[in-house]
């Protein structure tokens, strides 16, 4: 089958240099407009944008598989920078277990039960935090003091992990999230802490080191109980303080930005605290706090009149098809009242994000604590991006809340 590889547009920008990273918009769109598939000439990799394209290829698991990674790396030619996961990294039949045991423990019936006391650290955290108010009003860098804080309240004890070393968890994350890109800088700059950091993630994931009842200690009883063998059960467990953390960081982050820079919405919100649930969808949709994630072929894949042929990564840009007009209205507003079913920002199909109960619980936690309390929310000064090879992230989101 003769390939069209030659007529394919080429994209000569880098989506993974700092241009990019702090401002992947433009990117995007040069991506959509180029064809649904395109060559990422830096790389010598396919690439996608589209609505229609990404979400097929994520629901198609047989002709583009993640066993071979999920980042621009391929695991049959190269060794990974860790074991790698058994749900993110797997491919059916073998994905089939793990996926089953965190599906149950991090279902909606599961989390129902944590509901109460999440909304009561949420509305002891948003009380701490306005008794600086001065005056009706509070200027804070909500990275650390809200979007950071929280999370890192609630869900490392969740699991279960001890108290010590949590520092550990978002530099964890923000190296397993670069690891997916290229190695550049931003990889290169955190090589001299893998080991210590991968060394300590690992000992959080022994069943001694685990409290009695949290997600982990679960892990381990579906081990006992042969769902899965007790030699899967630490890199589970692993996967849940690998992709548990930055990412709810950085959607609570996105929310309170989108409405920082959207003031109707907040009014909205506060009025009718129902829709917070679904807006923090619609955040995620706007922002995707993870911008991309690759497949690799397993066979000759014909797109939009081109082939992808077998054994080639191909890399979907989530962000992208979150914002493609063939799909969405008004792509770059953050409507409150719009459905945003069908957004990418979990990805889709088999590997679709576990751990969204978990993500929605958090952040409707602290936007209801938010709601009741705070009036108004603005932008301090500018926020700052902080880089990262697939996370859409700040380093310091500058608000000021005007006390309810
Ligand atoms: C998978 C995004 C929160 C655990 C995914 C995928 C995306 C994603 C895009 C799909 C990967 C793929 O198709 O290759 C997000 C976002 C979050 C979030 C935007 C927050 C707003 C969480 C949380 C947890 C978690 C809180 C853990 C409690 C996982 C796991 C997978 C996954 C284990 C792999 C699932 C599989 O391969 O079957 N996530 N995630 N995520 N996520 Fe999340
Ligand atoms: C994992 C995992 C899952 C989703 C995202 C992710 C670092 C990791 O299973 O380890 O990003």
């Amino acid at each position: 089958m003769p390939t069209a590889a030659s007529t394919l547009p080429i994209i000569d920008a880098d989506p993974f240099g700092p241009r990019v990273l702090a401002d992947p918009l433009p990117f995007q769109h040069e991506l959509r407009e180029a064809g649904p598939v395109v060559v990422l000439a830096k790389y010598g990799v396919y690439a996608m944008g589209r609505h229609a394209e990404v979400q097929a290829a994520l629901t198609d698991w047989q002709s583009f598989e993640s066993g071979a990674g999920v980042g621009l790396a391929n695991f049959r030619t190269e060794a990974p920078w860790r074991p790698p996961s058994l749900l993110l990294e797997a491919d059916p039949p073998h994905h089939d277990a793990p996926r089953a045991v965190l599906t149950t423990i991090l279902g909606p019936r599961q989390l129902a039960r944590l509901r109460e006391a999440w909304e009561a650290d949420a509305a002891e955290l948003v009380d701490t935090l306005l008794a600086r108010a001065s005056g009706g009003a509070l200027e804070f860098d909500a990275v650390p003091d809200l979007a950071g804080a929280y999370p890192l309240r609630v869900f490392p004890d969740a699991v279960g992990i001890g108290p010590d070393g949590r520092e550990n968890l978002l530099p964890y994350g923000d190296m397993a999230f670069n690891a997916f890109g290229p190695r550049n800088a931003l990889v290169e700059r955190d090589a001299e802490r893998v080991g210590a950091l991968s060394g300590w993630v690992a000992s959080q994931c022994a069943r001694e080191a685990l409290s009695e009842s949290g997600f982990g200690a679960q892990i381990w009883e579906a081990a006992d109980r042969g769902d899965i063998t007790h030699e899967q059960a630490p890199l589970i467990v692993r996967s849940l303080l690998t992709a548990g953390v930055d990412t709810t960081v950085n959607g609570i982050a996105a929310f309170l930005h989108a409405v920082a820079t959207h003031p109707r919405a907040w009014e909205r919100l506060r009025r009718q605290p129902a829709l917070i649930r679904g807006s923090f969808d619609e955040a995620v949709r706007l922002e995707s706090p993870v911008q991309s994630f690759f497949r690799t072929a397993t066979r000759d894949v014909e797109i939009g009149g081109t082939v992808i042929p077998a054994g080639s990564k191909a890399v979907l840009f989530l962000g992208a098809a979150n914002r493609d007009p063939r799909r969405w209205e008004d792509p770059d507003v953050f409507d409150v009242d719009r459905d945003p079913s069908g957004h990418v920002g979990y990805g889709f199909g088999l590997h679709q994000c576990v751990g969204q109960h978990v993500a929605r619980a958090e952040a409707t936690a602290v936007m209801g604590a938010l709601a009741r309390r705070v009036e108004a929310i603005e932008l301090a000064a500018t926020p700052r991006r902080h880089l990262n090879n697939t996370l859409r992230s700040w380093a310091s989101l500058p608000l000021r809340f005007t006390v309810a």
